[in-house]
Order: structure tokens, then C-alpha cells, then sequence
């Protein structure tokens, strides 16, 4: 009989199994900051995106933020697109919503194994220069498993195999006799 003390503990104990925080580590933070006339985007560029980014790992969650200093009044976003996928946006939820002057925002983007563009613009910007791409780092995947090595007389090798096969025929025989 299993005392009702126990079965209780062994019952918390779950619990706070299921509780416990995830062992994930936070999101690494990408910061893209907003840029306007004459404040340094490169050539060709009337808006861009100041940032240190330049690519990202397949299979990785990532928050991108958008910064907008703002010094024309603009409001931007950041929406990040993954191949053909719908973008995701900051502040988000769709692209229509505009991070005001002063203002920032995140989203949170999987980048999915398999991934093989990651582009990011301002959706009212995109025209005049607001945008970009990052470079997709194929996702880890698993070494390629060395072949089977040759059997050497180790565990699972037909040798041994047989020759257990024929110790114990032998070992049966040698009872029957006995009988
Ligand atoms: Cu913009």
C-alpha cells in the first residue's frame, strides 16, 4: 500500500515539472533603425534602414526591432519577409501599422530550415530605398552517419551469431543424450 503522503508528493512533483520555464534561450535582437533624407543612406536611397544584420541561421527565431528616430515626423515599420510567405511586421499586425516618431517595435520571425531569402522593408518606404535583404545560413544538420564498420567478432556480427547457434545445438544435444 502506498502511503496517500507520498502519491501526493510524487503529484506536486509533476506539477511543478510542467511549470518549469523552457530551457530556450532568449531571441537573439536584430535593431533596424530608420533613416531618412539626408541622414546617410547610400546612394539611389531617399529612406533606409540603418543596421548591423546581415544574415541569419535557418531554424532560428529571431525578434527584429525597429527603431525610428525620426527626424521628419515619418512613421515606419519593419516587415520581414521569409520567401514567399506573408510578412510579418513591426509594430505590427499587418503592415499598415506605423511605428510613430520617437517609437519603436519588435516582431518575432522564425526563420524556417529550408529558408532561402529573408528580405525586410518599411511598407510606405520600400519605394524610395527602405529595404533590404539578409543572407540565410542553411540550418545545422546532422553529419552524415558513418558507415556500417566491418564486422570484427563485436556484438551483432553474423560470426557470433553462428557460432552461438552452434553452441547451443550442441548444448542441446548433449542434454538430450543425457536423458
Ligand atoms: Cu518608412
Amino acid at each position: 500500500m502506498v502511503p496517500k503522503q507520498f502519491l501526493a508528493l510524487m503529484a506536486f512533483g509533476l506539477l511543478a515539472l510542467m511549470f518549469l520555464p523552457a530551457a530556450s534561450a532568449a531571441n537573439e535582437v536584430l535593431e533596424f533603425t530608420a533613416k531618412e533624407a539626408n541622414s546617410g543612406c547610400a546612394a539611389g536611397k531617399t529612406f533606409c534602414f540603418a543596421t548591423t544584420a546581415t544574415e541569419v541561421d535557418a531554424g532560428e527565431t529571431y525578434t527584429f526591432k525597429i527603431i525610428n528616430p525620426s527626424t521628419n515626423g515619418n512613421p515606419h515599420n519593419l516587415c520581414i519577409k521569409v520567401d514567399s510567405a506573408t510578412a510579418k511586421c513591426a509594430p505590427g499586425p499587418t503592415e499598415a501599422n506605423l511605428s510613430d516618431p520617437g517609437q519603436s517595435g519588435t516582431v518575432d520571425v522564425l526563420i524556417p530550415a529550408g529558408a532561402k531569402s529573408v528580405t525586410y522593408y518599411c511598407n510606405p518606404h520600400n519605394a524610395v530605398g527602405m529595404n533590404g535583404a539578409l543572407t540565410v545560413q542553411a540550418a545545422m544538420s546532422p553529419p552524415p552517419s558513418p558507415p556500417p564498420s566491418p564486422p570484427s567478432g563485436g556484438k551483432g556480427s553474423p560470426g557470433v551469431g553462428l557460432v552461438s547457434i552452434a553452441i547451443g545445438v550442441g548444448l542441446l544435444a548433449v542434454a538430450l543424450r543425457r536423458k
